[in-house]
């Protein structure tokens, strides 16, 4: 029952569709979703999808039940021998990860590839935005080659097929379907969501000193999956296996379209969990001593104290810092650090200071897995909310709050019976005094012209090309500025695979360890998304506790004014600061 479609009008021309987010809208055009399957497959080669094992599965945003069917019945069509599905169609991100690297299906099988269906951060629902990428065999996303090969057949694609006759799947039940067509077997395999990932998180963490910590009088936790699929795994970890309340957990039911929420875990829209840990508008008056949230498919996190953020650039370097003594996954040491180029240079400081192998990166988790796969790399992260390591390919939302509840647990080890607590805000600020502080903060302008953001970048890389201009013009606007040293566009060579990344990022570096750095996003689904990206270092641990914002008010007001940041886009404020 294999038909062959051909097709009049396939053409598509959105270089970031293989980068996941657009509307629904338009992943519900006719064949339009049918051309990004069959142009993977076709990138990927008929030889290697044949008789190939496939997992599909997503974060349940709206439309994820329907192209669940369509991608089954295409797997099928094209010759894949199975499909793994999580159960109603749930997998977190690092859940498929972790799945695709460490399953094995009751026959033996492994995992060849995955469909992840999600458009992460973004809104979901009829009106808000789907979602695809294509993750490998090591379970991390295609790399540049194979990206590029499918947005090029996505042009000049004529033809898919799709076993229309096929019925569709349970995929509430779990449990293994067979079919037989004419090219032999095929199985569809439903499986429990969360039991591979359990298992992986409790090979690296201490389970019992984390519940000895979760179930201490003295401790308070909370946790928001912003109805995300984080909490299809919160309740099983956080509750089931340390001993949480249920009560901690807030949004954690796996929603079609997040509750009409925005399921980004930032200071902006995780505004429930912020009020809650007593920080932001209406603070509550007793907050638990430990918060954090998700994003829509679980790879980001946010992490607060009571009445504390902790920017994920101090985030990871923490991490990096603790790993070694709190999470016996890294007791033999750290192979390496990395973080990509607009994180701040916090985990740059640790690096040096445990002498570890470290690596600045492009935006975008891919350039973190080619050097975990060479052993180079062992912890990682991004400014924007994303934190991992080796144990998988992808950044990890929960992973990184059992990091956090891990250094607690250690620094805590003998408190626990009536000491007093060391808490987030604590262990922050010894870093600080440890290492030093590197005020952050990014400023989106979300949704803007795309020619006008073309233009704002175009007109920072023309005055890059005097630096002694740009500091006569930033002493006019802000004398209390240091200079800038140097200016260029971000390039990255991989030491692994010796390819070239150009124009990552333009950054302007200041003689006191500044640093200006303007991007364009590469993953919003309108318009064009300015980041502006600013950090100021301080080593003095007598001026490490100011505020962030006020602190960085100088170059705040230098980055916008040497931009043109209004000029140019017509904003006199960012959409969101984190
Ligand atoms: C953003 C972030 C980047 C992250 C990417 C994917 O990209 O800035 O750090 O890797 O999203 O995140 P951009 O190009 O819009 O700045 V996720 O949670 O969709 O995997
Ligand atoms: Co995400």
């Amino acid at each position: 029952t294999h038909f062959l479609s051909t097709l009049a009008n396939l053409t598509l021309s959105e270089k970031n569709l293989t980068n996941g987010e657009k509307k629904v809208k338009v992943f519900t055009q006719p064949h339009y979703l049918h051309n990004f399957v069959q142009s993977t497959f076709n990138a990927l080669s008929a030889e290697k999808v044949k008789g190939s094992t496939l997992v599909v599965s997503g974060d349940g945003r709206y439309y994820s039940k329907d192209a669940i069917q369509i991608i089954i019945k295409m797997a099928a069509a094209n010759g894949a021998r199975r499909v793994w599905v999580g159960q109603n169609g749930l997998l977190s991100t690092p859940a498929v990860s972790a799945v695709v690297r460490e399953r094995v299906g009751a026959d033996g099988s492994k995992a060849n590839g995955a469909f992840i269906l999600t458009a992460s951060h973004n809104p979901g629902g009829p009106n808000e935005d789907f979602g695809i990428k294509y993750n490998m065999e090591n379970g991390g996303p295609a790399p540049e080659g194979i990206t590029d090969k499918i947005f090029e057949n996505t042009k000049t694609i004529k033809e898919y097929f799709i076993a229309e006759g096929l019925p569709d799947v349970d995929i509430s039940a779990i449990g293994i379907s067979n079919f037989s067509g004419p090219d032999g077997q095929f199985d569809v395999d439903v499986f429990d969501s969360s039991s591979d990932y359990v298992k992986l998180m409790k090979s690296i963490f201490d389970f019992q000193s984390i519940k000895k910590l979760i179930t201490s009088p003295q401790f308070s936790f909370c946790y928001d999956a912003l109805h995300g699929v984080a909490g299809a795994y919160a309740k099983r970890i956080f509750v089931e296996e340390l001993g949480a309340e249920e009560s901690s957990l807030l949004n954690c039911v796996p929603k079609e379209d997040f509750g009409g929420g925005h399921p980004d875990p930032n200071l902006t829209y995780a505004k429930e969990l912020v009020a809650r840990m007593g920080l932001g508008k209406n603070p509550d008056s007793n907050p638990p001593e430990f918060g954090a949230a998700a994003d829509g498919d679980a790879d980001r996190n946010m992490v607060l104290g009571k009445r504390f953020f902790v920017t994920p650039s101090d985030s990871v370097a923490i991490i990096a810092a603790n790993a070694v003594q709190s999470i016996p996954y890294f007791s033999s040491g750290l192979k390496g650090v990395a973080r990509s180029m607009p994180t701040s240079a916090a985990l740059d400081v640790v690096a040096k200071s445990l002498n570890l192998k470290f690596f600045e990166v492009p935006t975008g988790w891919k350039f973190f897995g080619n050097l975990m796969d060479a052993g180079l790399c062992s912890v990682c992260g991004e400014e924007s909310f994303g934190t991992g390591s080796d144990h998988i390919r992808e950044k990890d939302g929960i992973w990184a709050v059992l990091a956090w509840l891990s250094i607690l647990a250690y620094k805590n080890r003998d408190n626990l019976d009536g000491g007093n607590l060391v808490t987030v805000e604590d262990i922050v600020k010894q870093h600080w005094a440890t290492y030093g502080r590197h005020y952050y903060t990014r400023y989106d302008y979300e949704n803007v012209d795309a020619g006008a953001a073309k233009e704002l970048m175009a007109h920072l890389v023309k005055l890059q090309s005097s630096i002694s201009d740009v500091n006569t013009t930033i002493k006019e606007i802000r004398s209390d500025v240091a200079n800038v040293a140097s200016a260029d566009e971000f390039e990255y060579k991989d030491p692994v695979d010796g390819s070239i990344s150009k124009n990552q990022g333009i950054r302007y570096l200041f003689e006191d360890g500044s640093r200006l750095v303007f991007r364009l996003s590469g993953t919003g689904s309108e318009g064009a998304t300015i980041r502006l990206y600013i950090e100021q270092y301080e080593k003095d641990s007598s001026k490490t506790g100011r505020d962030s914002q006020d602190t960085l008010a100088p170059l705040v007001e230098v980055a916008l004014k040497l931009s043109k940041m209004q000029v140019f886009t017509g904003r006199s404020a960012p959409t969101v600061i984190t």
